[in-house]
C-alpha cells in the first residue's frame, strides 16, 4: 500500500508512550501501542530517573509493532537531563531528575565564572536551575564525572541503546545552556565553566537517519529492518513542529507537566529585554527558533492531586476540572513560576502560604484550589505572550494550545478570556505527531515545516475558543497577577 509506518517513543515526566504512526502522504493517524508510568526514584544521593526500566518498557512497546512493516523509530523526551557514558559506552550512573535539589546555588556559581549577560549572549538560554549547566556544576569533583567520556541527552541515550550511535541531536542540545545560539557546542563557555570538554560530542540535525537496530534490540522486539531516526528529540520541539498554524502570526502553548509558552522565530532573539524577562531560545525543526518561557504548568495540579491522594482523597482530572468550573471566579492568584513551586512536595500547602504572604484569602475547597491554579496559569500565559510579542516583533493573533492540556476545556476557555485572543486547541498528541512526521520527512515523504503543519491540519481538527467581549473581571485579575510576578514569597 502507499502507507508508511513509523514508531514514535515519547517520554514524558509522568509517563512514556509508544505509538504507531501511519502516513499516507496526506494524512497521519496514530495508534497507541503501549503506555507506562515514569516514576522517579529517590535514593541516598538524590532523585533519579529509572532509565533501564524506561528502556525495557520502550522495547515492550516497540515489540507490539513486530511484523507490521515499520520503516523507522524516533525517540523524543523532556529536555535538560542527561546520561553519562564511559569510554566503552557503559552508563556511568543513573541519570538525575531535574527537580533534584543538588542544583541549589549553582546559577550563582555559574555567574561567578562567566557573567550572566555573557552566558545569555552566547547561549540565548533562560536562567532556570534545572539546566544541564547547573547540574554539571553540581557534580564538580565527582568521580562519576571523571569516569565519563560522553554526555548524551535522554533521547540520545535511547537512540544509542537502539542503534549503537553515540550522537547528540541539536534541539535537545540547545536546552543544556552550553550550546551556542548559532549552533554547535559553546566550547569556550564549557572550558570557562571548568567542565570537561570531552563530554560534548558530535551533533546532528533533527531528521538525521542514524542506522539500523542493534542485533539485541531486534531480538528483543522482533522488529527487523527498521532504522532509527534522530527526530526533533526535545519533546517541546516535536510539539511545536506539529502546531497546526498557517503563517507566522501565532503564539503556542505546549501544555503538559510544563506549559511552554512562546512564539517561533527564524533565528534566536537575544536582547536586553529578552534577558530581563528571561526568555529562552531553543532550537526547532528546520532551523527555526523557539522563543519561549517555561510556565510551571499542570505540575501544580499534578502535585496537588498526588498530595490529596496520599490523604485518601483520590480525584480524576475530569472531576477536578468540574469542581473548578463550579468554584467562584477571580479568587486568589499565585505566580505559577514562583521558585518554591518547583520541587516535589506539599503543593496545596505552598499555594496556601503564597496567598497568605501576599495578603490574599487562601483557596479552601479543592475546587477553589484548582480554580486558583487555572486562572493563575491563564493570566501568566497572557503575561508571557505579551512580552514574547514585544521581544520578537511577532503579532500573535491566535494562540495554539497543543499537548494534553488541549483536552482541558476549562483551561482553554480561561486562556482565551485571559489572553483576549482566540485559542485553537489541539492536537493533544502534537509531540507524537511531530515525532512521526519528522520521520516521514527523513524518509523523503515530506518537505519542510510548512508541509508537516499542513498534514497536521488535514489530520486533526482544532477546537476553537473565542474570547467574550472585554471583561473587567479579567482586567482586574490581570493587574493583580502582574503585581505578584517575581515577588519573593520565599518559604
Ligand atoms: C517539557 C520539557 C520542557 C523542559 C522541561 C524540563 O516536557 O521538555 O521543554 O524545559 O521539560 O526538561
Amino acid at each position: 500500500s502507499g502507507e508508511a509506518r513509523f514508531l514514535a517513543v515519547d517520554l514524558g515526566a509522568e509517563s512514556g508512550r509508544v505509538f504507531l504512526g501511519r502516513f499516507d502522504g496526506g494524512r497521519v493517524s496514530l495508534e497507541e501501542l503501549h503506555r507506562f508510568p515514569n516514576v522517579p526514584v529517590r535514593v541516598a544521593d538524590g532523585l533519579h530517573w529509572d532509565v533501564l526500566r524506561l528502556f525495557g518498557e520502550t522495547e515492550r512497546g516497540l515489540g507490539r509493532a513486530a511484523g507490521r512493516g515499520v520503516r523507522s523509530v524516533g525517540v523524543d523526551a523532556w529536555g535538560v537531563d542527561f546520561a553519562l557514558l564511559d569510554r566503552e559506552g557503559a552508563l556511568v550512573s543513573n541519570p538525575y531528575h531535574y527537580r533534584d535539589a543538588r542544583t541549589a546555588g549553582m546559577m550563582e556559581e555559574a555567574g561567578r565564572r562567566v557573567p550572566r549577560e555573557e552566558i545569555y549572549r552566547i547561549t540565548g538560554i533562560q536562567f532556570i536551575p534545572l539546566n544541564t549547566l547547573y547540574q554539571l556544576l553540581a557534580m564538580e569533583g565527582s568521580p562519576l564525572l571523571e569516569a565519563s567520556d560522553r554526555l548524551l541527552m535522554i533521547p540520545d541515550l535511547f537512540a544509542y541503546w537502539l542503534c549503537g550511535e553515540r550522537l547528540c541531536e541539536h534541539t535537545a542540545a540547545t536546552t543544556t545552556q552550553l550550546y551556542a545560539a548559532g549552533g554547535g557546542w559553546a566550547r569556550a563557555l564549557i572550558r570557562r565553566m571548568g567542565l570537561p570538554e570531552r563530554l560534548f560530542g558530535e551533533v546532528v540535525r533533527p531528521g538525521t537517519r542514524l542506522g539500523g537496530l542493534l542485533p539485541g534490540v531486534r531480538e528483543d522486539t522482533g522488529l527487523g529492518e527498521a532504522e532509527v531516526v534522530a527526530v526533533a528529540t526535545h519533546d517541546t520541539a516535536s510539539a511545536v513542529a506539529a502546531v497546526p498554524a498557517r503563517g507566522r502570526d501565532f503564539a503556542y502553548i505546549s501544555s503538559g507537566t510544563w506549559s511552554l509558552v512562546g512564539v517561533e522565530t527564524e533565528r534566536p532573539v537575544i536582547s536586553e529585554e529578552g534577558l530581563r524577562y528571561n526568555f529562552t531560545n531553543e532550537g526547532g525543526f528546520g532551523g527555526t527558533n523557539r522563543l519561549l518561557k517555561n510556565v510551571m504548568g499542570l505540575w501544580l495540579l499534578q502535585e496537588c492531586r498526588r498530595v490529596w491522594a496520599r490523604e485518601g482523597r483520590e480525584y480524576g482530572y475530569g472531576e477536578l476540572a468540574r469542581l473548578a468550573a463550579e468554584a467562584p471566579p477571580f479568587g486568589p492568584l499565585v505566580d505559577p513560576d514562583w521558585e518554591g513551586f518547583l520541587p516535589p512536595g506539599d503543593m496545596p500547602g505552598r499555594i496556601r502560604r503564597f496567598c497568605e504572604r501576599t495578603g490574599q484569602r487562601p483557596p479552601e475547597s479543592v475546587g477553589e484550589v484548582v480554580r486558583c491554579i487555572f486562572e493563575s496559569l491563564a493570566l501568566k500565559y497572557r503575561w508571557v505572550i505579551e512580552r514574547a510579542e514585544r521581544v520578537s516583533g511577532v503579532r500573535a493573533g491566535v494562540v495554539h494550545v497543543v499537548g494534553g492540556g488541549a483536552r482541558n476545556g476549562l483551561l482553554c476557555r480561561l486562556t482565551a478570556e485571559a489572553a483576549r485572543r482566540p485559542v485553537l486547541a489541539g492536537p493533544d498528541e502534537a509531540t507524537v505527531l511531530g515525532n512521526v512526521l519528522v520521520q516521514a520527512h527523513a524518509a523523503g515523504m515530506l518537505g519542510g515545516l510548512g508541509e508537516i503543519r499542513e498534514v497536521v491540519r488535514a489530520s486533526v481538527p482544532a477546537e476553537v475558543y473565542e474570547p467574550e467581549e472585554a471583561d473587567e473581571g479579567w482586567e482586574e485579575a490581570y493587574g493583580r497577577l502582574c503585581g505578584l510576578v517575581g515577588l519573593p514569597s520565599g518559604e
